[in-house]
């Protein structure tokens, strides 16, 4: 089993939740593409996208599908202006490659956020460290294992 995987299962076993992972036959590298494997709607997929300031720090937004960031709501919360964090960053503060990036089990921590619009669901689904792993959880459950603060810091990618 990959180290990725491995350490979001120990993250989620430590809630109880290590059997929700799901293995899918095909990609789950984005998030349509895992809406389509777990056979629910794009915005029940949290996106975990991470942002850099100007100081190097990461910050993760915890994003629903078909939601975006707004980059001056995310500067805002962050208190400092950010800008998409490149691939080598997020694979060194999270051990995880995009496409693959989990909300739980990063190899160090950045302080998060939640999008609220996915308090609106009994269920999401977010990656479990692979681009073709997944799990499922009440987003309640998110909120609490991972400490985010909920908020509204995003826009529609569809309106
Ligand atoms: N497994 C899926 C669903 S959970 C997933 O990881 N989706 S995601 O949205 O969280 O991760 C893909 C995100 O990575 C994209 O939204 C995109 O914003 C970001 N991304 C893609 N390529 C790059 C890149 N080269 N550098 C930084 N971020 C990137």
């Amino acid at each position: 089993m990959s180290k990725s995987l491995s350490r979001v299962k120990a993250a989620l076993a430590a809630h109880g939740l290590e059997a929700r992972i799901v293995e899918t036959p095909a990609s789950t590298r984005t998030a349509s593409e895992a809406a389509a494997a777990a056979g629910v709607e794009i915005d029940q997929i949290v996106k975990s996208i991470l942002f850099q300031g100007e100081g190097g720090g990461l910050y993760l937004f915890l994003t629903a599908g078909g939601n975006q960031v707004d980059l001056v709501k995310a500067s805002t919360l962050a208190g400092e202006a950010l800008s998409r964090a490149d691939a080598a960053a997020v694979r060194a503060i999270t051990g995880f490659a995009i496409g693959g990036v989990s909300p739980v089990g990063h190899l160090t921590p950045s302080p998060l956020w939640m999008d609220r619009h996915l308090l609106e669901f009994a269920e999401v689904w977010a990656a479990a460290g692979t681009p073709n792993h997944i799990f499922a959880v009440a987003p309640d459950v998110l909120q609490r294992m991972t400490g985010a603060v909920v908020e509204a810091f995003t826009v529609s990618l569809f309106s």
